[in-house]
């Protein structure tokens, strides 16, 4: 179903909102809710995407009639901060008092990293037949991921630059490192955990919700032995316990980044959590701005 993920044109936007309408359908309990929300979604899909001032059409994460049921919540923004709008974002994660992201897009993806309360960036470039995914910095070095070419790239953490590579199966999302292993997703329901040195595989889980895999799991951050992740097209956090795979809370976050570039892949993506804070750093691709925020509930 993600064969026609991050469309560039009106035609693949619409297959993107079927695939979208397919997941949806995955679910259970809520599979009539979740087809309303993703069929407006496509009946709107005429309209500007920054069009729509409040509220949300994406769809909805999939929750089955299973116990236990994920905790509903929101988010409260703190402040908000500038982010340039011609990052298609990727990667987030926050390390001191800089923040690093990598981006998407064939022939314009980036790996950057810049300081929190902005400043000289530094940039470094992906090759053109890489479209980058997320990163992962962990205590000596930082891993990015590409989309469909199967090379996590080692860098320094410093420069950026590229040290060595190393290769994966299938496609890659999101990644996040826990403090002793690296967690990443491919965009279906599975989370595979890797060697933070070798990237080799270690494990995988599924994950659920109310007994329903949710797929689409997208960016990723690590938070005290949870995983949060970005599910593709909605505007809905989600908090994994990795050691069984159950979604144990569910945030709205269609509130984030309104009104939302008239672009149907600007979606809400990139969760970084902030040192010596429960707060979280989220934005979105091609957003012009950050939030920093509290998950409520
Ligand atoms: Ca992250």
């Amino acid at each position: 179903m993600s064969s026609v993920r991050r469309p560039v044109g009106p035609l693949v936007v619409s297959l993107s909102l079927i695939a979208a309408l397919t997941a949806c359908s995955t679910g259970d309990g809520s599979e009539a809710a979740s087809t309303t929300a993703a069929g407006t979604s496509l009946a709107s899909s005429s309209a500007p995407a920054g069009s729509s001032s409040t509220g949300s059409t994406a769809p909805r994460v999939p929750v089955g009639p299973s116990e236990p049921q994920p905790v509903r919540g929101s988010v409260e923004v703190v402040r908000t901060l500038e982010h340039d709008p011609a990052l298609f974002t990727q990667g987030l994660q926050v390390v001191g008092d800089e923040i690093y992201e990598s981006t998407g897009r064939y022939g314009g993806s980036v790996v950057q990293r810049r300081p929190l309360e902005g400043g000289d960036a530094v940039t470094v470039p992906m090759a053109d037949d890489e479209f980058g995914e997320g990163l992962a910095v962990t205590p000596d070095t930082l891993w990015t991921l590409t989309w469909r070419k199967g090379v996590a790239h080692n860098r320094d953490p410093q420069t950026l630059e590229v040290r060595s590579e190393a290769t994966y199966r299938g496609e890659g999302w999101g990644l996040c490192f826990d403090g002793s292993g690296l967690v990443m997703s491919d965009g279906s329901d599975t989370l595979t955990f890797r060697d933070p040195a070798t990237f080799e595989p270690t494990g995988t889980v599924t994950v659920t919700s109310g007994g329903t895999p949710v797929p689409q799991l997208n960016e990723l951050e690590c938070v005290d032995g949870d995983v949060l992740a970005n599910v593709w097209m909605t505007d809905e956090i989600i908090r994994i316990d990795p050691a069984t795979g159950e979604v144990t809370a569910i945030h709205d976050a269609a509130q984030l980044g309104r009104p939302r570039p008239a672009n149907p892949d600007a979606v809400l993506n990139g969760i970084a959590s902030l040192p010596g804070s429960e707060n979280l750093l989220v934005t979105g691709k091609l957003w012009p701005q950050m939030y920093e925020v509290r998950l409520v509930g």
